[in-house]
């Protein structure tokens, strides 16, 4: 079944039920469906075939939740790039993906590199509104891309993962049961809608269950407590960063918030025990966290009904096998014994079909019998619990953003004035981790101030070295290779 059939279950169930609330908008799943199809005629007209890429570049609003279910209905790959990158990072996503048209807005059009002819919602919109609200959707084969996410690779440069209706649809219908998702819930949905936590996890548990959902442009720390106390939520999707933010609540807001809620979850970086501890005791909800990854959507989950064990990801999720392996062999087969770290790895049909155009980097990531290799290392409990142990790379999380230091040491090497780059990540309260930079001079013209200019105008902010530190020579192996742990300690704050 393609996800168009699937969710024709909610808007054909749930048509006159309240779907979405944005700002001061609110729409019926039959609203939806309407404007939806008034999107995909529109696609048509524009002579989008099934297999072409549609880039979206906008923040959370109400079109860019039509467009995806108008990509869903013609066969269009919906392919969402980071509010927060700039042009070089857009650039590579639009030469890679070579995308029929890029959607975006006015405002972030600024970013959009010279090279490309945006397409604005705001002149989309008059034409949107003449397209007739039918449409036949496509009979696609559930095993037909529907999303094209790019997530960093360990090469530095971001790598796009294809996930087809089938990816998405398993995960949904997994999440539904197991999270006991239901059409009463409402869902305060402030997660950006360009990664797979709030496009794979949200959007579709909402567009399979019928529930209701309050969309937020974005997660703002000033406003969210209102919006809870507003809106009166039964669940909650968030990256640990937001669950810091809301420990901020005076404890009656916070039993206020929870008196409502049904279920707070956390994913997409580590949640620290202790957080969790301190949340239980504001709100009164021990906060159920998962473990997924933009090529697999969700593995990985703590039970609704058993236990929330803190510091664990939990338990495989039904159709998901996990086997965890010695990370330092080779051919990735042999399993470690209980209690021993090992690289996660996994099957289902959750899992992704491949890394876009990269045949060998999708090679490289399954092992011979089908099995994807996360790079994620974990350690399983006696009663089945995982516990996640960091990357097999050094990737930092900052707020839930995956950082590659090859990335940001690559962009400024580019820079006249450094000769040598090393960018580690290091404990940070609120975002988990934050990159910080050791940097090795070409001259005496070294400005500390305009390489953090220069930064802060060519990379998403989340990747900006919050120190940049001036070292006289990197410590390397005879490989080349930097030795990270002889590089001086830092701490940020
Ligand atoms: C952050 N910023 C945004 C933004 N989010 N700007 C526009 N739109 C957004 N959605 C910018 C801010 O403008 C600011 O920029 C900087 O980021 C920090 O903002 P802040 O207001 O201080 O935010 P904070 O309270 O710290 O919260 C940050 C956050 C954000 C939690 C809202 O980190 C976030 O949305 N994270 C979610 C990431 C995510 O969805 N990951 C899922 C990946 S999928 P400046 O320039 O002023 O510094 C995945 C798989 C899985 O990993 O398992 O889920």
């Amino acid at each position: 079944m393609n996800l168009s059939e699937l969710f024709d279950l909610t808007f054909k169930g749930c048509a006159g039920r309240t779907a979405l609330e944005f700002q001061s908008s609110s729409f019926t799943f039959r609203d939806l469906e309407a404007r939806s199809n008034r999107w995909a005629n529109e696609l048509r007209k524009k002579r989008f075939e099934p297999g072409d890429r549609l880039a979206v570049y906008l923040p959370n609003c109400v079109p860019l939740i039509e467009a995806f279910l108008a990509c869903v209905k013609t066969g269009v790959i919906f392919t969402p790039i980071n509010v927060l990158y700039r042009a070089r990072e857009i650039s590579h996503i639009l030469t890679d993906a070579e995308p029929r048209t890029l959607l975006t807005n006015r405002e972030m059009s600024a970013h959009v590199p010279d090279t490309t002819a945006p397409w604005l919602i705001e002149e989309a919109a008059a034409d949107v509104e003449r397209q007739a609200t039918e449409f036949a959707a496509l009979a696609l084969e559930g095993d037909a891309p529907a999303g094209l996410v790019y997530t960093s690779g360990t090469t530095g440069r971001s790598k796009g993962a294809v996930l087809t209706h089938d990816n998405f649809s398993a995960n949904a219908t997994v999440l539904n049961t197991c999270w006991r998702m239901s059409p009463d819930d409402r869902m305060l949905l402030g997660l950006p809608l360009f990664h797979v936590h709030g496009l794979g996890n949200a959007v579709h548990t909402w567009l399979t269950t019928g529930y209701r959902v309050r969309l937020l442009e974005r997660f703002r720390k000033e406003t969210i407590f209102d919006e809870f106390l507003d809106f009166q939520p039964t669940v909650f999707f968030g990256v640990p960063t937001m669950y810091e933010r809301l420990l901020s609540a005076s404890p009656d807001m916070a039993r206020a918030i929870g008196s409502r809620m049904r279920l707070f979850v956390s994913g997409s970086a580590p949640l620290p025990a202790a957080k969790l501890e301190r949340f239980r005791e504001l709100y009164g909800h021990t906060i159920l966290e998962r473990y997924g990854m933009s090529e697999t959507l969700m593995n990985i989950s703590n039970p609704y009904a058993g236990e929330r064990r803190p510091g664990s990801v939990g338990k495989p999720l039904p159709g998901i096998s996990i086997r965890l392996v010695d990370p330092s062999a080779a051919d990735a087969t042999q399993e470690v014994g209980e209690g021993e770290t090992g690289e996660l790895l996994i099957k289902g049909a959750n899992v992704f079909s491949g890394y876009w155009r990269q045949p060998e980097a999708t090679r490289d990531a399954f092992t011979p019998d089908g099995y994807l290799r996360s790079g994620d290392l974990a350690v399983r409990s006696s009663d089945g619990y995982y516990t996640l142990q960091g990357r097999k790379t050094e990737l930092i999380l900052c707020g839930g953003f995956n950082v590659y230091p090859r990335e940001i040491e690559e962009f400024l090497c580019e820079q006249p004035a450094v000769a040598d780059a090393a960018v580690v990540g290091i404990a940070d309260n609120v975002k988990g981790q934050v990159p910080i930079a050791y940097v090795v001079s070409a001259g005496e013209a070294f400005d500390e101030e305009s390489l953090r200019d220069c930064c802060r105008e060519h990379l998403a902010s989340f990747k900006l070295p919050r120190k940049i530190i001036r070292v006289d020579a990197l410590p390397r192996n005879a490989l080349g290779k930097v030795q990270r742990h002889l590089l001086p300690s830092e701490e940020y704050g």
